[in-house]
């Protein structure tokens, strides 16, 4: 009897065991998992192509996506946060619209175990514990390239109008500090207006129509225009059309991401560069999601490389652009 009862015991614990494996290790390891995902918004084709590169990596590892869209402010995304923490998520990605502010609510996730990893735009905290890794570009150096083509471009002279992105925002504080860097080099390369365009073309559009007005009034002469992502650049272009002149060789036109409207103006000459930065961010998401919960230790910067494309390869390349 004895004996019978510590086999039926056993074989009860074996019988556990196999349960609990079992329905860890059902399918890819990620099925049951639980993912917050706090995204900014759409105000650019970047970031819509972002959004359907995790949502459809999602998908792929049978991960249940908890997807939130911030319309662009950080008290949305805090709200999405705090939601998620609720609901006991095992990870969050957060793509943060600004650099700052986000401390407090970090906290409460570190506290509640869960990790957060942040995607293309990173934050400004003091203790970086406070998220588990950020998976963006090296945006000075996108800044940095932009400017180089253009020094080059111009030969060293030239007035410039930049369109910047979201106040606040990674990218647009650092392509704004990559592209001064680089044209500080050249004294006669001059940065004559600069505001934001907050990366959507109705923007661009709007404030290179005011620039354009403007420089006339004045008697200043635009040579190019730095934008700080494609979307806007797309709307610069429309504006100088309006007034009458030709984007692309009356005004030469810089920009950043790589969409592929972009590489479609190019190839119809109103566009002259633009500096790929890569939205295709999912699968290294969720890589980084998988480790995380799995306890493994992760790079605090997981750097996505990317290159510069101009109208000499534009159309060999729109072909195979997958954004
Ligand atoms: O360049 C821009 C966008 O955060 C890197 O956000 C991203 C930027 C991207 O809306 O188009």
């Amino acid at each position: 009897m004895k004996i019978r009862g510590v086999v039926l015991a056993a074989v009860l614990v074996g019988v556990m065991f196999l349960g609990i494996s079992c329905s860890n290790n059902a399918g890819s390891g990620s099925d049951s998992l639980k993912v917050g995902f706090s995204q900014i918004g759409a105000e650019s084709a970047w970031r819509s192509a972002e959004t359907d590169s995790i949502r459809n990596e999602a998908v792929k590892r049978g991960v249940d996506l908890k997807f939130s869209d911030a319309q662009q402010k950080q008290e949305n995304q805090i709200k999405a946060l705090r939601s998620f923490i609720a609901q006991r998520v095992d990870a969050i990605i957060l793509a943060p619209v600004v650099e700052t502010g986000w401390e407090p609510v970090l906290k409460e996730a570190k506290k509640a175990g869960i990790p957060v990893i942040l995607v293309d735009r990173g934050v400004n905290v003091s203790d970086d514990s406070l998220y588990t890794t950020l998976i963006a570009s090296d945006f000075v150096e996108e800044g940095r390239m932009a400017g180089k083509w253009l020094v080059e471009k111009l030969g060293g002279n030239g007035n410039i109008v930049e369109l910047q992105g979201t106040p606040g925002a990674a990218p647009a504080i650092d392509r704004k500090k990559g592209f001064e860097e680089a044209v500080a080099e050249s004294p006669g390369m001059k940065i004559v207006k600069s505001q934001t365009g907050e990366f959507t073309r109705s923007k661009g559009k709007e404030v290179m129509e005011t620039y354009l007005s403007a420089a006339r009034a004045e008697g200043l002469k635009i040579d190019a225009v730095y934008a700080h992502n494609d979307d806007m650049a797309l709307g610069a272009v429309q504006a100088i059309e309006e007034a009458g002149l030709k984007p692309g060789s009356d005004i030469i036109i810089v920009s950043i991401d790589g969409v592929k409207a972009a590489f479609e103006a190019m190839v119809d000459g109103k566009l002259n560069v633009t500096v790929e930065c890569n939205p295709l961010l999912g699968p290294a998401a969720f890589d980084a999601v998988e480790k995380a919960v799995a306890g493994e230790s992760l790079e605090k910067k997981i750097i996505v490389r990317d290159e510069v494309f101009d109208q000499s390869v534009a159309a060999e390349v729109l072909p195979t652009r997958q954004y």
